[in-house]
């Protein structure tokens, strides 16, 4: 724990860029994903060390987008379309989990700041000083059916002589730390693994001899990244689209339940290697090469993740394939003012979903359908989509904001103070992810 603090102050200090000049780049919105690119460095590097090459964009750039960041262009289609599949793909006229809106719930959260033991401190946003706690009182409710609370018991129960993992970025670790949590009411997880920074663990549940191990691999296949030894890269992302990251493909025959999930380190600067050859990159200046744009590469990184699954593995798991998260930065990005102070969720309708989030979610529904239609039966894997997407657009509330420090404006009451509009309050709407999770692999 102490190390962990430690080592988020460390590289609160990262936050001094270079500057660099913008040059063209695929997308008309690329200034954004450049944004997106180094929030996620921050992001990523409160928690933990840090990576990646960033570049500051130009102001002048910068500002026409952020100024109405949720003036999205199309609600996804994509999302919609695949909704129905999955409904569809389902057959049994069982309700779809991810339509719906958020009600009014007055019951208190399953768990505490008291009570769970594993909330990170810029997680904590109760601690942290949260005025409104609003956020906490709101239920997820599909549309065609009631979604019932977790019910730790019976998951545990479930889980018996079981592993389950986590795989992905911050937003995975976010997820389990909720689910952890949550199942602290019954038994508290007994840590018996990290790796040296901290991103990847593995907790027990001994009387439940369940096993849940989270895996840090942001981009889910083969990556290098370079850092010195302030965190800062030294050179761009690598990265293999022709191989996974074996830290999880190594592990997956153990694994009885997966949660995997990725995206947004998709928007860093990094350069594509295919065949043993460079085959192009996404935002590369200067270097000669053909800027793929990060679709590209997400594309391929998922084919060969559903791949793995579907054809390369005869493991007999579950997996749920959890979408992309959208953020709630407005009036700005997180290095340029970008705030997420609203206090109830939006309606349905009333949000839509910006351009990388859209091109995201349109590239996993695309892929997804074609891996789950090219299962074949001889295959163990059961394969599933955690359509979170569209239920999170509709939270802009559960951020911890600036209380992702302790008391932020105790000292000067209009100090600057960095947002976190990403990742998710603990207790907080992610928890409902794991209401689903529940719904789809225990009571389903
Ligand atoms: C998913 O939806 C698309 C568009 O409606 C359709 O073409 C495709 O066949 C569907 N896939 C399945 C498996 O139903
Ligand atoms: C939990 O939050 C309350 C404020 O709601 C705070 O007073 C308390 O110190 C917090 N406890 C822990 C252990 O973080
Ligand atoms: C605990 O679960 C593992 C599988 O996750 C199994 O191999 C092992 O035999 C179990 N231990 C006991 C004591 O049941
Ligand atoms: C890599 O090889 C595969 C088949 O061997 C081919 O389909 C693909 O186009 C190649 N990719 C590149 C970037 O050369
Ligand atoms: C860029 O690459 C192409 C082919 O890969 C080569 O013909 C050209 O000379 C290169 N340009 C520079 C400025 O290096
Ligand atoms: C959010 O912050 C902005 C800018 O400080 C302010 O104008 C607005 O009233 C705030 N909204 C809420 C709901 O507090
Ligand atoms: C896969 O495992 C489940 C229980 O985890 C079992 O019910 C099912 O029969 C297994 N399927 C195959 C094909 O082995
Ligand atoms: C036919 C089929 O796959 N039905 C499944 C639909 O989804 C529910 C839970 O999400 C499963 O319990 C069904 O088996």
């Amino acid at each position: 724990m102490a190390k962990n603090r430690e080592t988020s102050e460390k590289n609160l200090s990262l936050f001094s860029l270079q500057n660099h000049n913008l040059v063209c780049v695929k997308f008309a919105a690329s200034f954004f994903f450049l944004a997106l690119a180094f929030r996620l460095l921050f992001w990523d590097s409160f928690s933990l060390s840090s990576f990646v090459q960033f570049q500051k964009p130009q102001p002048q750039t910068v500002s026409p987008v952020v100024s109405s960041p949720l003036k999205a262009p199309e609600p996804s289609d994509a999302f919609h379309l695949n909704n129905q599949n999955q409904t569809s793909l389902n057959g049994s006229g069982k309700c779809n989990l991810f339509v719906g809106d958020w009600v009014s719930d007055l019951a208190e959260p399953m768990y505490t700041n008291e009570s769970c033991r594993v909330i990170e401190p810029h997680q904590n946003c109760m601690r942290n000083g949260k005025p409104d706690l609003g956020y906490l009182y709101w239920r997820w409710n599909p549309k065609e059916c009631e979604l019932p609370k977790f019910n730790a018991n019976k998951f545990l129960n479930r889980m018996r002589n079981k592993a389950m993992a986590f795989i992905g970025d911050s937003i995975s670790r976010n997820h389990v730390q909720s689910l952890l949590c949550i199942l602290s009411q019954v038994e508290q997880a007994v840590e018996v693994y990290h790796d040296k920074e901290y991103r990847s663990k593995i907790w027990k549940f001994p009387s439940h001899n369940f096993t849940l191990s989270v895996i840090w691999t942001p981009f889910l296949v083969k990556a290098a990244i370079y850092e010195d030894m302030n965190g800062v890269s030294s050179s761009m992302v690598q990265l293999y689209l022709d191989t996974l990251d074996s830290q999880w493909t190594e592990q997956f025959n153990t694994f009885d339940y997966v949660v995997i999930g990725g995206g947004k380190w998709f928007l860093k600067s990094a350069v594509y290697h295919e065949n043993n050859t460079v085959a192009g990159c996404h935002y590369c200046p200067g270097k000669n090469l053909t800027d793929l744009g990060f679709d590209y590469a997400y594309r391929k990184a998922l084919r060969l993740v559903f791949n793995f699954f579907t054809k390369d593995s005869s493991h007999n798991a579950t997996v749920l394939f959890r979408t992309t998260t959208p953020d709630h930065f407005e009036n700005g990005e997180w290095f340029s003012g970008g705030y997420c102070n609203r206090t109830v969720p939006f309606k349905a309708g009333d949000i839509s979903m910006v351009d990388v989030d859209s091109i995201m979610r349109g590239v996993e529904g695309e892929e997804f359908e074609k891996a789950i239609t090219s299962v074949g039966s001889e295959n163990g894997v059961k394969l599933k989509l955690l359509d979170t997407t569209f239920l999170s657009l509709l939270r802009p509330d559960g951020h911890p904001g600036p209380y992702r420090q302790f008391q932020p404006f105790a000292k000067d009451k209009n100090g600057k103070v960095q947002n976190d509009c990403l990742h998710w309050c603990l207790p907080g709407p992610i928890d409902s992810w794991n209401d689903i999770v529940m719904e789809m692999l225990v009571n389903g």
